[in-house]
């Protein structure tokens, strides 16, 4: 047998979901409180809270992204450090290190990043990031992911809808059908 490096490979090692969409049911167009806090169904979709996420990534973690688009392919994003400052610091995301077999790179983009919600702007557009792409992200000016949008079928890439750049190839914000954040 050929020994082989499966760590990159294997999701098992990643206990801590932090954030999944899979269904829809869930409304993620929120305010600061509810992101800091969090909301869903742990069983489906939801948001695990910015206070928690800081807390788990007080020793830097790694972050899986897995994705999947409407007509099934799956592919996911690894970044070899991730982490989520606190409150005070507006959630800045630190990400680097990336790997993984999605065509592009999409969170790379965000790192330094404060974290924005329709009612508290932190990012660099001169409008507000969360109400022009409907989310809550660290959004920059304004998003290349948009894990927390809205979850619809891919109808057209309108922005506005869970979508991470270049997936599937060629498109810049098709609409996914599943999105999971997960950290070890
Ligand atoms: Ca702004």
């Amino acid at each position: 047998m050929i020994p082989h490096d499966n760590t990159k490979k294997c999701p098992c090692q990643f206990t801590q979901v932090i954030q999944r969409r899979t269904q829809g049911d869930v409304d993620f167009y929120r305010n600061w409180t509810d992101y800091k806090n969090g909301f869903g169904d742990l069983h489906g979709d939801f948001w695990t809270g910015n206070d928690i996420i800081h807390l788990l990534t007080n020793t830097p973690r790694v972050l899986r992204v897995e994705l999947q688009t409407w007509d099934g392919t799956s592919v996911y994003a690894q970044y070899s450090l991730f982490q989520v400052a606190n409150e005070e610091k507006n959630y800045t995301l630190t990400v680097q290190g990336f790997s993984g077999n999605v065509s592009y790179d999409a969170m790379t983009y965000h790192n330094g990043q404060s974290f924005t919600t329709y009612d508290s702007d932190n990012d660099l557009y001169h409008n507000n990031c969360a109400s022009h792409r409907h989310g809550a992200w660290w959004y920059k000016s304004c998003c290349e992911s948009n894990l927390n949008s809205r979850y619809q079928m891919d109808n057209g890439d309108n922005g506005e809808s869970v979508f991470w750049r270049d997936l599937p190839p060629g498109r810049a914000r098709a609409p996914l059908k599943m999105s999971k954040m997960m950290v070890r």
